[in-house]
């Protein structure tokens, strides 16, 4: 070795110890977590734009990195994000169901975050029926939460802030990492949009500007389940006779009193409008007046002669005019904070995911709501953008679950993955959309009945070709499905002869992992015992 190279060497080493602290942590990568509440891969333009265009969400795939195949392990909201900070299956963190509170001796991602030196916050919807771990700032919507003018559970107590909530968790979380965090530490924030929740309430703007659009019906709206079970029949959640009036489609109490009542569906709502609606102050009502007069004298003048098939078209309508209306402000809210990400320099060394708590039925087999294993609530969004490590512009086919974000998020970060965690870094996609990925199936596990929307408790196995699903409780069914030849599982071959084989064999791989999970019989029926003494008399 020669002097010179020596003298670069040691020099090397001179400006290594001089580093500060700070300057290696600046290296670690922040992390946005974005997440919105039920909003469908249905309606993100870079899965498909028959719907709505989000050129701002796109942006995070366009840089970044589409996920076509990710999924929940229990398709409702609660669960989903208590599996998100877990890296856990519900069975094992608890939190199975949205009625009991998350048990907050389970370790979540934010706190190992937070010791490892991390700046953590959470701003927007958590719904835990407890405050966050581990986050050294927070400001989150009571439970639901409401669109207007929204209550906030801050540190120092409860807080209401005037506006439209989609901007104002923006607006909270891009003044945090303006001017309240500290700059000298790696963040990672949780940006938790409440909308697109139902009732899908819109801001202003937007619910002028999609009152007047038309979408195309889904090619599954008038679904009669023909080879599906009592899951399918029994679950209340379609748009012509579950989909309320006044609180989904907005017709006020008084239009329907003029018209001298109109044939519930089922049970109006007491408050289904004026929850919400009053919400707003006489300015905002205002605003939203003249577009509810619009909604309310269509209605009157045309329900009565509508037949069951139009009444259906029009709520239909109704709907994705409001729930596409909510997503367009989550579109532009997510531009703002890719664009302060941008401006600030932070852009690079920020790994920016986009996904939802599930996936959502936008009448796909007449259906609002989630919480079944088919496809549309079974799936969710995922698009992730760092441009340091992930290449722009690709697409991950591969099956990669909410149980997935935590032990990746803790690997890119370089802080130890426990080894309870249940899900399994998806590092190596993101360096590379086709490396090799193991998995061949996920475990799917839903829970919540009786309860609103009516859907049965259900686990199941998903693979890229084979859905089969076990519906307990109060049922003992099974259902197959041939993902390949029947992509909008229309078709259960469970009792078809010809996949008696493929039934045995999917059979097996359920119990293997359901093993393999920590899940059984034992669990079900400890998780139906909790339930029932819960609900206790009151019952549904
Ligand atoms: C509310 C909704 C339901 C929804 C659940 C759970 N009704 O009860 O439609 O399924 O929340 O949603 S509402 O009219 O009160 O909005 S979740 O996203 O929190 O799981
Ligand atoms: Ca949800």
């Amino acid at each position: 070795m020669n002097k010179l190279w020596l003298l670069f060497l040691s020099l090397g080493q001179v400006l290594l110890a001089c580093q500060t602290p700070e300057k290696i942590e600046e290296k670690r990568p922040n992390i946005l977590f974005i997440m919105s509440d039920d909003h469908a891969y249905q309606a993100i333009s870079a899965y498909s734009d028959h719907l709505i265009q989000t050129p701002q969400i796109d942006r995070i795939a366009k840089e970044g990195m589409l996920f076509t195949n990710a999924c929940v392990s229990n398709s409702i909201c609660a669960p989903s994000r208590a599996t998100i900070l877990t890296g856990k299956h519900t069975h094992i963190h608890g939190k199975n169901d949205n009625l009991f509170p998350f048990d907050t001796t389970q370790m979540t991602f934010p706190q190992l975050f937070q010791k490892a030196g991390y700046e953590t916050s959470m701003f927007g919807k958590l719904h835990f029926g407890n405050n966050p771990k581990g986050v050294d700032e927070f400001m989150i919507l009571p439970d639901q939460g409401n669109y207007i003018n929204p209550t906030f559970i801050t540190q120092q107590g409860d807080t209401i802030i005037n506006g439209y909530v989609t901007d104002i968790i923006t607006d909270l979380s891009i003044d945090y990492l303006k001017s309240q965090r500290d700059q000298d530490k790696p963040f990672m924030m949780m940006y938790l949009h409440k909308a697109p929740h139902r009732p899908w309430w819109p801001s202003p703007e937007k619910f002028e500007e999609f009152r007047k659009k038309k979408f195309p019906l889904p090619e599954t709206l008038f679904d009669d389940y023909a080879t599906r079970g009592t899951a399918a029949h029994t679950a209340e959640m379609n748009l012509l006779t579950h989909m309320q009036y006044e609180h989904d489609s907005k017709i006020r109490p008084e239009t329907i009193a003029e018209m001298g009542g109109v044939e519930p569906f089922i049970e109006p709502m007491p408050d289904g409008f004026y929850g919400p609606y009053n919400r707003a102050n006489e300015a905002q009502k205002a605003l939203y007046d003249p577009i509810l007069k619009e909604i309310n004298d269509e209605f009157k003048a045309n329900w009565p002669k509508m037949t069951d098939r139009e009444k259906m078209e029009w709520k239909y309508q109704r709907y994705m005019q409001d729930y596409l209306a909510c997503i367009s402000s989550v579109d532009d809210n997510v531009g703002r904070m890719l664009d302060y990400l941008e401006e600030s320099g932070l852009a690079d060394n920020t790994i920016v995911v986009y996904t939802s708590d599930q996936g959502f039925y936008l009448g796909e087999h007449g259906w609002f709501d989630k919480r079944f294993i088919y496809n549309e609530s079974f799936k969710t969004p995922l698009l992730m953008r760092w441009p340091e490590k992930i290449q722009a512009g690709q697409v991950c086919e591969e099956m990669v679950q909410n149980l997935d974000f935590a032990p990746t998020f803790l690997e890119a970060c370089g802080i130890d993955v426990p080894e309870d965690m249940q899900g399994e870094s998806i590092m190596p996609l993101l360096l590379d959309a086709t490396a090799q990925w193991g998995r061949e199936a996920v475990y799917y596990h839903y829970y919540e009945y009786p309860a609103v929307h009516m859907v049965k408790r259900h686990y199941g196995i998903v693979s890229k070709e084979w859905k089969l699903v076990h519906f307990y409780d109060d049922v003992d069914e099974w259902e197959l499905y041939d993902r390949l030849k029947d992509p909008q599982e229309l078709n259960n071959v469970y009792d078809d002869p010809a996949y008696a084989d493929k039934v045995q064999e999917m059979t097996q791989k359920l119990e293997d992992l359901r093993v393999y999970y920590g899940d059984s019989q034992e669990l079900d029926q400890h998780y139906m015992d909790r339930y029932y003494d819960a609900l206790g008399n009151a019952g549904y």
